[in-house]
């Protein structure tokens, strides 16, 4: 196992990673910009060193300070956490060149996964479900008007570099076409300095359900089960939960079996999720990310098992701690983002917490980097922390966040929780009855909610 671990990252994930170093016996390097010298992950940690000036791009984007802190502090090992340099091939390639290891997937795992449409050939090679489309890339008008023509209107254009909802464009007919093709790829160029595009059929009303998987680098994988995430605003995740209210046990052991063994067979190591959309029943491949997600505490809620423990074990070399016939599915969790925003506007509102009152008790869990007195700097995301709370089935699961969202008290600053405390008492949400526009289309008609 290691000894020393340094966390290429910030907030409340860089003290995710230092519980799980500490609870293996393993010091923590933290690193920080000179806007975060007061921040609780440099406070918690062993050692820190400061690598940069406030801006990402010279301090938590910054490979040659941060190989640097590893060589002055003796670190073995980089958790990147997620966001920053987390799915950066190059920066995986030049640590591990370094001889520390990164603990996350191989930088060629990472490449093809960064790259969205290897990444789709290479999930349908592995027998994973894609959405129709076309195979490859699409280099001219000519192609495409074929390629639509065969899978059927509406489409959506994809930017290969693109992802997260980034380089889009919907053709709801033929006459749509030939413009939302020139857009994409101007818009993709433009902004990815690449102009690869793929064709999709568009999916109409989709759920975004993730399964989340483990893979041992030898050719193992287990999966973890979904989690539900359709419930976001302009491609920024508000609520999470895991189960998704519209699976059932079958359809989770189906396509879950399916992730794994193409994981084990890509020879996958760490932490990853397969991301689908899912409509009547079937699931479709979108993408993967490999890293730890902002959103991995509902899935440890319901399985008990420790996400980032696992990561490290498996890139120290001791495989995982489970099997699959280990992994059982206990509750319900829902996790609520609680950023620094107008809930109204969704503006960044930083500044000082005058007063900062968690909730807690049973099923309860407050992941975060903040503290009474805390300055929230006006340089990184505007996420504060996460509610993540489990009951035995959804509905004391809702019963239960409705008292904490009660009991948390953020003072000086606005924050989302009242915008939970709207969803909470929502009888579409009660039912578990949204998909991915939901929200959007709800906040449209709330004008105190900016609609
Ligand atoms: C889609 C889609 C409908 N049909 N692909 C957006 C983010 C990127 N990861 C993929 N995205 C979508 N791909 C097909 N073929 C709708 C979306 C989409 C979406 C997906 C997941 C979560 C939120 C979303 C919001 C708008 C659109």
């Amino acid at each position: 196992m290691f000894s020393k671990i340094l966390i290429a990252n910030r907030g409340e994930i860089a003290l995710r990673v230092l519980r799980a170093c500490k609870e293996l016996g393993i010091k923590t390097v933290a690193v920080h910009s000179t806007a975060d010298a007061n921040a609780m992950h440099v406070r918690l940690a062993d050692e820190s060193v400061c690598i940069g000036p406030p801006a990402a791009r010279d301090s938590y984007l910054n490979i040659p300070s941060l190989v640097a802190a590893c060589e002055i502090t003796g670190a073995e090992a980089v958790h990147p956490g997620y966001g920053f340099l987390s799915e950066n091939a190059r920066f995986a390639e030049i640590v591990e060149a370094h001889g520390i290891k990164f603990i996350g997937p191989s930088a060629d795992h990472i490449r093809i996964m960064g790259d969205k449409i290897e990444a789709k050939r290479t999930a349908q090679r592995l027998g994973i479900p894609v959405v129709p489309g076309s195979e490859g890339g699409v280099a001219n008008e000519t192609d495409a008007f074929r390629i639509a023509a065969e899978i059927g209107y509406p489409v959506l254009i994809k930017a290969s570099a693109g992802g997260g909802g980034r380089g889009m464009k919907v053709a709801k007919t033929e006459a749509d076409l030939a413009e939302a093709f020139a857009t994409a790829r101007t818009e993709s160029r433009a902004a990815f300095g690449d102009d690869s595009v793929y064709i999709e059929k568009y999916l109409q009303k989709p759920r975004h359900i993730e399964i989340q998987v483990l893979g041992d680098g030898k050719g193992n994988a287990i999966h973890l089960g979904e989690r539900d995430c359709s419930l976001q605003r302009r491609h920024q995740k508000v609520w999470e939960e895991a189960p998704s209210p519209a699976l059932t046990p079958a359809e989770r052991d189906r396509i879950g079996g399916i992730v794994s063994k193409a994981i084990g067979d890509l020879g996958y190591a760490g932490a990853g999720t397969i991301e689908f959309l899912y409509e009547d029943g079937e699931f479709y491949f979108i993408e993967m990310n490999t890293r730890l997600q902002v959103e991995h505490p509902v899935t440890e809620a319901i399985t008990g098992i420790d996400l980032v423990n696992e990561q490290i074990r498996v890139a120290a070399g001791a495989g995982l701690s489970v099997t699959q016939a280990d992994v059982t599915f206990n509750g319900c969790a829902i996790e609520c983002r609680i950023n620094a925003e107008d809930p109204a506007t969704f503006t960044p509102s930083p500044g000082k917490i005058t007063y900062f009152h968690p909730p807690g008790g049973l099923g309860v869990r407050v992941d975060s980097g903040v503290y009474q007195g805390y300055v929230i700097p006006p340089f990184y995301d505007s996420l504060i922390g996460k509610l993540i709370v489990h009951g035995r089935d959804r509905s004391e699961t809702l019963m239960r966040l409705r008292r904490c969202l009660d009991e948390f008290v953020v003072d000086g600053i606005s924050t989302t929780i009242p915008l939970f405390k709207t969803l909470v008492g929502n009888d579409d949400i009660a039912r578990g009855d949204y998909n991915i526009h939901w929200l959007e289309h709800f906040l449209a008609t709330k004008p105190e909610m900016g609609g």
